[in-house]
């Protein structure tokens, strides 16, 4: 099966699977894990903030941000196809207490004159806006990039307001290597961020945020309370250790997977793409064939590949590590013969 579902898929590789076996650990809720340690700076540095934390998922690290920034009765700003607005379970009002103000964003990005209007002025009638919230690379608008001009406006419009900005930068390192930047040219227009190295990192688990010491410390206790506290997890950290040293420049490969795989179904009758590709996400358009999602992706599935509903009339397809060339061309093959 070829399973372009998603880049969570992929499996450990072999540096993995060796780092795993041969980590040192301890108990890091005591922070007497040395690898968890080592990840945390490591990541630190990379992203340019204080201090950084590994967390079990992207959706925690995410949710720590917002419980660390805001109290409840506070709004924050989304774009309202976010990850965080979406596909989240309404954690933000379930556990935070606080309620979203979503902006429609083209391609993910908010236009920073609606992020300017949205923030709220003091009235007795308001909540109070604590956070902003960006999502780079946007997966439902088909891992595009947020470009850095975009992250720098509302940035500049935040700090004016004293609020601080959060990235949900699952993918943002597809965005940096695409882009052909630092990372840092991102995360220096915000104040946390969170990428997920189970991803295109190839990670079985785990992500970090980062951010001021003042903001981890928070995130700490937060994740404590959320019983994300985990005691030997170093040998998760150890196989982030491979994902952050020698998994980031190769989601290129990723990226040209997926670029190919969309210049293929731009020429097939009946399929449209919703974007060119800026990573490594292909949303097509199916309306065309008259097939429901359903059908489509059973129909795809006897062919031998998977892929996701992405709402109505779409479906997504992910490029990953354990998806090759020869993979691609099978994909294609098999969206032309369902056609
Ligand atoms: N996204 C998953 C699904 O939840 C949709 C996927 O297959 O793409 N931020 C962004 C932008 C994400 O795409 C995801 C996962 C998360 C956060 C959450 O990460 P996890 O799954 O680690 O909680």
């Amino acid at each position: 099966m070829i399973d372009l579902r998603s880049d969570t898929l992929t499996q450990p590789t072999q540096r993995m699977r060796e780092a795993i076996y041969e980590a040192t650990v301890g108990d890091d809720v005591y922070g007497e894990d040395p690898t968890i340690n080592r990840l945390e700076e490591l990541a630190a540095d990379m992203l340019g903030k204080e201090n950084a934390l590994f967390v079990t998922s992207g959706t925690q690290g995410n949710q720590l941000a917002v419980l660390s920034y805001c109290s409840p009765g506070d709004e924050i700003i989304v774009e309202s196809e976010s990850h965080i607005f979406f596909y989240e379970g309404a954690a933000i009002s379930a556990l935070a207490g606080v309620q979203p103000r979503t902006i429609n964003g083209i391609k993910g990005e908010m236009n920073p004159s609606d992020v300017r209007n949205a923030i709220r002025s003091q009235d007795i009638h308001f909540p109070d806006t604590s956070l902003i919230c960006i999502e780079n690379t946007h997966n439902r608008s088909g891992g595009s990039i947020v470009s850095s001009d975009n992250m720098r406006a509302i940035y500049k419009i935040a700090q004016q307001a004293s609020i601080p900005v959060h990235i949900d930068g699952a993918r943002l390192f597809n965005a940096a290597v695409a882009s052909d930047k630092q990372v840092q040219e991102y995360t220096q227009y915000c104040d946390s961020v969170q990428v997920c190295l189970s991803k295109g990192l190839g990670s079985p688990v785990g992500s970090l945020i980062a951010g001021n010491k003042e903001f981890i410390k928070r995130a700490r206790k937060w994740r404590k309370r959320l019983g994300g506290g985990m005691r030997q997890a170093g040998f998760l950290a150890a196989s982030g250790i491979i994902s952050l040293t020698e998994m980031v420049e190769r989601l290129s490969e990723d990226h040209e997977k997926a670029s190919r795989l969309a210049d293929a179904i731009e020429d097939i009758g009946g399929l449209s793409l919703l974007n060119r590709p800026d990573t490594n996400i292909v949303i097509v358009n199916i309306e065309e064939t008259k097939k429901s999602n359903e059908e489509f992706l059973n129909d795809l599935k006897k062919e031998g590949v998977l892929a996701v509903s992405f709402g109505e009339g779409l479906i997504r397809l992910t490029t990953h590590y354990d998806v090759s060339s020869q993979d691609i061309d099978q994909a294609i093959t098999a969206l032309k013969r369902i056609i």
